[in-house]
């Protein structure tokens, strides 16, 4: 990253991040206190409060910012994001899905609790979630009721047959067929953009944004979660080489695709490119110094390294 002209520096992103993911893990160990049941509860903590980069959080704080709004005002759809988030790491992992049997180096959730734990942990983890918008907006905080239920409804939406549902079924039904740019598009808007769009929408609505600028903050959005995927995919093409004549990355060697197989290592470059470049766009008509965190996570985004 270059030092930049708005005083906000990389030190100060990575501080600005750490601090938030700081509040908002207290947050959601207080949101899910251990209680009876206890198996449930156990395996809803094990997911929710076990690591993470708490992007999501940070994101719907960030966008509440730079619309004029405070961190106590998004807290609450902070907290559903990553309680959103943190279900569709525990059902993506099941047998019936990805069937992975790890995850942040840890056993999956199912792994720990069993399968139909896990599953109700899940679906207890996207309850809380809505009814964590509800009580938290409504309950004498500083949120207009108006502005908790278009959060409710954006979120129901990144989650639902429009959102999330749509894109691991569209994944799923991909497994071993030819996907072309198009279908691989439209998994990654939907399994990965979406969530991270609600986040930063959410934000800016119980922020008080102008509907400009709610949209202009979901562009942004959509653009670093696909930004994300693409630099993932560029990553692991990358970490292949280093390791020539040991391991090939997990994407290469599966039949997956990817964006460097579909447009070339230079083109899935030249499109993360495009991609923060349209991000950090939206940004330009915003006050500079509140947009300087989003500005900094587009970058951060795509420039890292692993
Ligand atoms: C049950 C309605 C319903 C929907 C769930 C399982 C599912 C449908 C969707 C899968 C969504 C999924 C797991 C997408 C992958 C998203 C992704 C990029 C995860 C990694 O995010 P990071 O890097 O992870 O932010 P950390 O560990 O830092 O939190």
């Amino acid at each position: 990253l270059q030092p930049d002209q708005e005083g906000f520096g990389f030190d100060d992103f990575k501080h600005y991040m750490a601090s938030k993911a700081a509040a908002v893990n207290e947050a959601l160990d207080r949101a899910l206190p251990l209680r009876h049941p206890e198996r449930l509860h156990e395996s809803m903590r094990y997911s929710l409060l076990a690591g993470g980069k708490r992007v999501r959080p940070v994101l719907a704080i960030a966008a509440c910012e730079l619309v004029g709004g405070d961190e106590a005002a998004a807290a609450p759809v902070a907290c559903a994001v990553e309680l959103v988030h943190a279900m569709s790491l525990v059902h993506d992992d099941l047998p019936c899905m990805d069937d992975d049997a790890l995850r942040r180096g840890r056993p999956a959730n199912h792994v720990a609790f069993g399968v139909s734990t896990a599953l109700l942990a899940g679906d207890a983890l996207l309850a809380l979630a809505f009814e964590h918008v509800a009580r938290g907006c409504t309950g004498g905080g500083s949120v207009p009721a108006e502005r908790a239920l278009r959060a409710v409804a954006e979120l129901g939406n990144a989650v639902g047959a429009e959102g999330l549902a749509a894109g691991q079924v569209v994944d799923l039904a991909s497994e071993g067929a030819a996907v072309g740019l198009a279908t691989l598009e439209y998994i990654h808007v939907h399994k990965t953009a979406r969530l991270l769009e609600a986040a930063a929408v959410c934000g800016a609505i119980v922020g008080g944004g102008t509907d400009e600028e709610v949209e202009s903050i979901r562009r942004y959005a959509r653009c670093i979660g696909l930004l994300f995927q693409v630099v993932d995919d560029v990553l692991d093409v990358t970490r292949a080489s280093e390791q020539l004549g040991k391991t090939a990355g997990k994407d290469l060697a599966a039949d997956k695709a990817t964006y460097p197989k579909l447009m070339g290592i230079d083109g899935a470059r030249a499109y993360a490119a495009e991609l923060v470049a349209s991000a950090e766009a939206e940004l330009d008509w915003f006050d500079a110094n509140r947009a300087a965190p989003l500005r900094h996570l587009a970058r951060f985004i795509a420039y890292r390294q692993n």
